[in-house]
Formats: structure tokens, C-alpha cells, sequence
């Protein structure tokens, strides 16, 4: 099979004559209509953007390229990457490939280390993240096409390279801010015995006491690598894009997104939930004792974390992979039969509470227990190592977007007075 690259150029002339074909022939049919309850709503389910890496339908949660999540879970996220880029899941060839580059494009320049040893050790990880990720801006390829004229019909190649770069160096950057964030003393150098997503966690030097972490690695970066285009990662990073910004800028933009509790940082409040449970009742709390404990919760207005969702209406699919996955490697650890007896009482509680449109567990009603239960016990971090994962699906719709020459996004907003008037309102 082809390179990615070469994957990727084959499908261009195809992929842009199709939409042009599509636009020109039904460009004035219409696809939405906005309610002003959508307006003000944050345009939930505004059908107005387009991805194609991936797609989240409410009832089976997330599509990679056609594919059920539950169906590739076994993927590498460096093929993931070739799979969301191409359409197209690479052979062993095409992926060895994709794995040397990657690795001959891993070097990290010293100075993006001072950055990350300049910031106090009281910043959030997502914070020093960015700053990285803005720090390695310097080595733009695409700002320096840019700069010398490159036509546009060729932006999606510079761009690619810079995506290759910032997902090659992603790993070294973030366990840099590991380290440093949390005093672990020296950093630890690649292992290039090791592939990318097992390189992360050697360079965070978190300890393999059973021979799993690297599958735990692997796989927790394959499932939050993509969640489609509206999502406020993947937003922010389409939009920063769309400006033309490259691919360091874009992603920061991605990664600020990321940094909110409503988004990616719920995974660190969902252990900090399970850690004050365990704290309170001293251990796993009875079914009752924890039905009691999320009424309290829910009656102070506060949320259950690792539940519900925007978009997903049953269990998250990323879930059952990592619930899949704990059942083989830690059963028996505390905080796992905890999610599992959050899993029994918490469903109905929120049926009850009658609010929430999904009463079921996400991705973060886990994620974060694995990572205690293997040793990353600082859950500010936990969002840093989604970014890292994030960072694969924001610069596949990236490159994409920039083949398919997608202009810059300027969506138009009204007034309140203009809704008023549009409506008939007083
Ligand atoms: N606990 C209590 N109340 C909840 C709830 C939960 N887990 N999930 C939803 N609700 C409430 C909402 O707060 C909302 O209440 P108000 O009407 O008073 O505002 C009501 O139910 C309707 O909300 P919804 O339409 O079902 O859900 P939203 O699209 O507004 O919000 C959230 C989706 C994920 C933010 C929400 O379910 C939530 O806060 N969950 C807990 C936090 C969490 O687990 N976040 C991680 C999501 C996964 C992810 O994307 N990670 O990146």
C-alpha cells in the first residue's frame, strides 16, 4: 500500500470533484433551518459543518470512516491517523512506514523544554501543553510555503508535513510536561524499540508492573482520537484553520477548547469524583449508600461526571472498550468495581432526577480509573494525554480541509433585537 502521503494525494482529484460537482448541481438546496432556541443554544444539532474522518450517531456513538469504533479498537492511533486521513486502514508496509517517519520526525529542539521549565509549577499541564505546542510553531512548514507563494492547491502538502512533525513530537513534548509539572526529575529519552503511543508513557516513566500498560496506552489513544467536526477540540481547531493559521497554531486552539471542564477535563473531575466517593465511605459505597450520595449531589445542582452527553443518546462506545479492556487486566481494583456500581445505580438515578437525555456512562466514567489504577495518579494530567490523542483527529480534518481548499469560516451572527423582531417577539 501507499504511503500517506501518497494515499492521501491519490484520493484529492476525486474527493474535490465530487464536492464541487455536489455544490454546483445542489449548492441552494437547503439541509437546516436554525430555531433561535439553536441560536442561543450553542447550535446544538445545527447541521451546518462538514466531517468526514468520523461521525457520532446518538444511538452507536462514534464512526471512524464508515466503521464502528467497537470494530477498530485494535488499531494503533498511528494508523488510526492513515485510516482517518485516507479512508483507508494502512497494511504492515504502510504502517512501518508511517511509524519510521513518524520517529525521524520526533526531535524536540531544547528550547521548547525551557519553555516548559519556564512556567511555574502551579500552571495546569493544559496550559504548558499549549505553550509547547506554540513553541514548536518556529519550525512551521506551511508558514514558510506560505510565505515563498505556494499556490493553493498545494497548501494540504506543507501541512502535512507540519501535522507529521507536531504528532511525532506530541508524546516527547507531553511527557516533558509531566515530568517537569510534577518533580519526577529527568527527562526520559525516546525509545526507538518503541512505537509512538508506547514511547509516551515510557517518556512519562510511568513503571509496566504487569506487562499492560503499552495495550492501555495504545488504546486509550486510539478511542479519543476522533469525536466529528462540532465538538469544541475539533471546532477550534477547524476554525483557527480555516484562517489558514497552521497546524501548531490550530491545534493550541484545539487544545485551549480541550482545557474546559464541559469538554476534555471532565475526565479529570470523573477520578477526582471517584477519589472524594472512595474518601467519604472509606471504599466502594453500597448501591444504597451511593444512590443516596448522587441525590445529594444532583440536589446541590451539581452534575454526576462520566454521565451523559451532547450528542450520544445510549453507553458511549469508548466505555465499553475500556470496560472491556479493565475486565480483562484490573477486575478486582477498588476504583473499577466502584465505576462498575456507579454503572448499576447511576443510570436510574438520573432517569429519576428527569433531566439528563442520556442517563449513561461515558468515556470518562473510565478513563481516568484506568490511569489511577496504572499509576498516573495526578489527574490534572489526564487531559493533557487526551489532548495528545485529540491532537490526531483536529489535524486529520485539518490536512483535509486544506486539500479541499475550505474556505475561511464566517458563519453570520444577529442581534437579540434582530431575533425579536425576526420573530415577532416584544
Ligand atoms: N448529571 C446531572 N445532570 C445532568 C447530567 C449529569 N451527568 N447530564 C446532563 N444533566 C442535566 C444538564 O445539566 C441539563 O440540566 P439543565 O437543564 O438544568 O441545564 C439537563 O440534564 C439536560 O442536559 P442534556 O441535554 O442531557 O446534556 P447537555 O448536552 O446539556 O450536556 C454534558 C452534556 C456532557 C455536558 C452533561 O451530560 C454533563 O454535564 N455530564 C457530566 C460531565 C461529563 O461527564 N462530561 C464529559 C462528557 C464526555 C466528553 O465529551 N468528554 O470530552
Amino acid at each position: 500500500m501507499a504511503s500517506i502521503r501518497d494515499a492521501f494525494k491519490s484520493k484529492i482529484p476525486s474527493l474535490r470533484e465530487d464536492v464541487e460537482r455536489l455544490v454546483a448541481e445542489h449548492g441552494d438546496k437547503v439541509i437546516a433551518e436554525a430555531t433561535v432556541a439553536q441560536a442561543y443554544g450553542g447550535m446544538r444539532g445545527l447541521r451546518c459543518m462538514v466531517c468526514d474522518t468520523s461521525l457520532v450517531k446518538p444511538d452507536k456513538g462514534l464512526i471512524l470512516r464508515g466503521t464502528p469504533l467497537s470494530e477498530l479498537t485494535h488499531l494503533s492511533p498511528e494508523d488510526e491517523f492513515y485510516l482517518l486521513l485516507t479512508g483507508d486502514i494502512p497494511d504492515k508496509a504502510a504502517s512501518k512506514e508511517l511509524g519510521d517517519e513518524l520517529a525521524s520526525r520526533s526531535h524536540v529542539p531544547d528550547y521548547v523544554f525551557d519553555v516548559i521549565r519556564a512556567v511555574p509549577k502551579t500552571s495546569h499541564p493544559m496550559a504548558m501543553l499549549s505553550m509547547a505546542v506554540l513553541a514548536l510553531e518556529e519550525g512551521s512548514k506551511f508558514r514558510a510555503a506560505y510565505n515563498e507563494g505556494v499556490r493553493k492547491e498545494e497548501y494540504w502538502e506543507s501541512v502535512l508535513d507540519d501535522s507529521l512533525d507536531l504528532i511525532a513530537k506530541l508524546p516527547t513534548v507531553a511527557a516533558a510536561v509531566y515530568r517537569v509539572r510534577y518533580d519526577l526529575g529527568d527527562l526520559i529519552p525516546r525509545d526507538p524499540n518503541l512505537d509512538w503511543s508506547a514511547n509516551f508513557t515510557h517518556m512519562m516513566g510511568v513503571p509496566d508492573t504487569t506487562g499492560t500498560l503499552g495495550e492501555l496506552t495504545r488504546l486509550y489513544l486510539m478511542i479519543h482520537a476522533d469525536h466529528e467536526g462540532g465538538n469544541v477540540s475539533a471546532n477550534l481547531c477547524h476554525t483557527a484553520g480555516s484562517a489558514l493559521s497552521d497546524s501548531y497554531y490550530s491545534v493550541a486552539a484545539g487544545l485551549c477548547g480541550l482545557a474546559g471542564p464541559l469538554h476534555g477535563l471532565a475526565n479529570q473531575e470523573c477520578l477526582r469524583f471517584h477519589l472524594q466517593i472512595m474518601e467519604k465511605f472509606g471504599g466502594v459505597p453500597s448501591k444504597d449508600q451511593l444512590k443516596e450520595y448522587a441525590w445529594e449531589i444532583l440536589n446541590s445542582g451539581r452534575v454526576i461526571p462520566g454521565f451523559g452527553h451532547a450528542v450520544l443518546r445510549e453507553t458511549d462506545p469508548r466505555y465499553t472498550a475500556l470496560h472491556e479492556f479493565a475486565m480483562k487486566a484490573c477486575p478486582d481494583a477498588e476504583l473499577f468495581k466502584l465505576a462498575n456500581t456507579m454503572y448499576e445505580v447511576i443510570p436510574g438515578v438520573l432517569t429519576e432526577h428527569g433531566k439528563a437525555k442520556n442517563v449513561n456512562p461515558n468515556v470518562d466514567a473510565l478513563s481516568g480509573v484506568l490511569l489511577y489504577e496504572y499509576g498516573i495518579k495526578q489527574p490534572r494530567f489526564y487531559t493533557a494525554i487526551f489532548g495528545v490523542s485529540r491532537a490526531l483527529g483536529m489535524l486529520a480534518q485539518l490536512v483535509v480541509n486544506r486539500a479541499m481548499k475550505t474556505p475561511i469560516t464566517r458563519p453570520k451572527s444577529v442581534s437579540t433585537a434582530w431575533i425579536k423582531e425576526q420573530v415577532g417577539a416584544k
